[in-house]
Order: structure tokens, then C-alpha cells, then sequence
């Protein structure tokens, strides 16, 4: 399959995409949304894949949803095509890691997409922003709930009522972003980082990302049992056999995956 809006890396087993609007700051068009869903399926599919590294350009992220797309829709326009849900969850459900690698703006759509990977790497050029209310309308893809989870009321209220931009240095500081990067070494970080959870059992991978994911869904108690529920099962495999004798041996694990 090709893609306008996308370019697809393999560097190993990671899949580096890069969104590739750059006329428009890499606004989240239709045609854009709908070409990374159907990579993510495709991806998710594919054995050769472990990991994910979802970037954008030196300048954007992504600038945000298309404000040129969605202007003159009506209500029955976006009620109807239920306008986000299907194709920019894909992000959020799919099931392998995922890293945002972000430099320049990531604002309205464009953070919330970044904040949908399991965590992002942020160069020191990177503003986070949710600036929809400066456009007459709110986040619709996660701004108001993942933000509100991941910085707290006090900082999520002050960047969606106020659509104040938020430089790099204060997103690592609040927890948006797990590590702060020169920008020229963002990309190199990122795949460094994805590559080291590619030597990973993959099916260990995906239940450790989906008991934290957890932590978003459910109170403490339903979690913690959630969570030893999947860690007994990991005894399962014979890829826990394999890590912890090779522990014992003192040799590097030989993942298969099973
Ligand atoms: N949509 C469409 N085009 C855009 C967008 C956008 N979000 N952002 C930038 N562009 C275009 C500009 O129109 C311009 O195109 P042209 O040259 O044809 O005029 C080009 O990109 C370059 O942009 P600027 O000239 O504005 O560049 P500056 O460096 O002066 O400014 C900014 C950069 C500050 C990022 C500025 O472009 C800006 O404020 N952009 C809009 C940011 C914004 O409001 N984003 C939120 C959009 S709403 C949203 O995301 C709702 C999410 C809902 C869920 C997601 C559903 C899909």
C-alpha cells in the first residue's frame, strides 16, 4: 500500500512513521487519519513489527485536526461519521508500544494523538498545546480526559481554557513527556528506545502495556488483580522460562515470542 500522508521506516523490527503533511504543519486530515489506521492494522498484523516510533517534522508534530476539513461541517456532518472515533483511537488500541516522537508543535488533535502512544520523547523545540477553544470548540479526540489524567485538573484546565501553549521543558516537568531530548538526537533516542523494547519478549510487551493502560481505566484494587492476573499468566510462556534462565545461566535471553 502506499501513503500520501505517511512515510513508513523499518529500522529493525521498529516501524518509524513519520506524518508527512508538510504544507499544513501535518494537520490530521480525513485522508491522513484514515492512511494511519489502516498502517496501524497492517502493522498490528505483522510479526516483523514490535515496536512503533510515530513522528512528525522539525517544525510540527501535527499542527492539529484540519481547520480547512472541518470548517464548514455540520452537526449531522460529524454525529453521523462519528468525526474521530473510528480511525484516531486505532492509535489507542493498538496493542504493540508506541512512542511519540515529538519536536515543534503538537497541538489540539496533534497532542492528543502523541498522548495516545504509551509515552513521548520530546525534542527541546516541542509546545504541547490544546488551543481548540481559541477555535469555538473543544479537544474531541482525549484532550480534556488523557491530559486531565496525565498532568492533573489544575495544569489540564489551564491549557484547555486558556489555550496556552506549553514549551518542552514544562511538559517533562508535569509528566506529559518521560524524556527530553536535544532535537537533533530526538529520532536516534526514540528508536534507540523502541529498539530496545523490540529485544523484548513481544507478547510480554503487549500485557505489561495493557496492565498499565489499565491504571486509566479502573481504581486500584480492580488494577493491582488485573495485573496479577497477567503476571501469573506470563508463566505461562516460554519466554519467562527462557528470561529468568538466562538470568540464572548469567547469558542475554533469547526471546521467541511464545
Ligand atoms: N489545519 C489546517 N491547516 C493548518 C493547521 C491546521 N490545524 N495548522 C497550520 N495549518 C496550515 C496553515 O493554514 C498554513 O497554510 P497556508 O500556508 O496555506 O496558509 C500552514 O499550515 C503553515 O501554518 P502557519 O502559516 O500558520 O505557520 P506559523 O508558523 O505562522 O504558525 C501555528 C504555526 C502556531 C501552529 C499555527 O499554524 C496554528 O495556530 N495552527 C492551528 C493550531 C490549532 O488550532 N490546532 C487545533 C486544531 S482543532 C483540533 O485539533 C481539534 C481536534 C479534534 C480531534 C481531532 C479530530 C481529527
Amino acid at each position: 500500500m502506499t501513503y500520501e500522508n505517511l512515510l513508513l521506516e523499518m529500522h529493525g523490527k521498529v516501524a518509524l512513521i513519520t506524518l508527512n503533511r508538510p504544507q499544513a504543519l501535518n494537520a490530521l486530515s480525513p485522508a491522513l487519519t484514515a492512511e494511519l489506521s489502516a498502517l496501524l492494522d497492517a502493522l498490528e498484523a505483522d510479526d516483523g513489527v514490535a515496536a512503533l516510533v510515530l513522528t512528525g517534522s522539525e517544525k510540527a508534530f501535527a499542527a492539529g485536526a484540519d481547520i480547512k476539513a472541518m470548517k464548514d461541517w455540520s452537526y449531522m456532518d460529524v454525529y453521523k461519521s462519528d468525526f474521530i472515533t473510528a480511525s484516531w483511537e486505532r492509535l489507542a488500541s493498538f496493542r504493540k508500544p508506541s512512542i511519540a516522537a515529538v519536536a515543534g508543535y503538537a497541538l489540539g488533535g496533534g497532542c492528543e494523538l502523541a498522548m495516545m502512544c504509551d509515552f513521548i520523547i520530546a525534542a527541546d523545540s516541542a509546545r504541547f498545546g490544546q488551543p481548540e477553544i481559541t477555535l469555538g470548540t473543544i479537544p474531541g479526540a482525549g484532550g480534556t480526559q488523557r491530559l486531565t489524567r496525565f498532568i492533573g485538573k489544575a495544569k489540564a484546565m489551564d491549557m484547555v481554557l486558556t489555550g496556552r501553549l506549553m514549551d518542552a521543558q514544562e511538559a517533562e516537568r508535569c509528566g506529559l513527556v518521560s524524556r527530553l531530548v536535544p532535537a537533533d538526537k530526538l529520532i536516534e533516542e526514540a528508536l534507540a528506545a523502541a529498539g530496545k523494547i523490540a529485544q523484548m519478549s513481544a507478547p510480554i510487551a503487549m500485557m505489561a502495556k495493557e496492565s498499565v493502560n489499565r491504571a486509566f481505566e479502573t481504581g486500584l484494587a480492580e488494577g493491582i488483580r488485573f495485573e496479577r492476573r497477567l503476571f501469573h499468566s506470563t508463566f505461562a510462556t516460554e519466554d519467562q522460562k527462557e528470561g529468568m534462565a538466562a538470568f540464572v545461566e548469567k547469558r542475554q535471553p533469547s526471546f521467541r515470542n511464545r
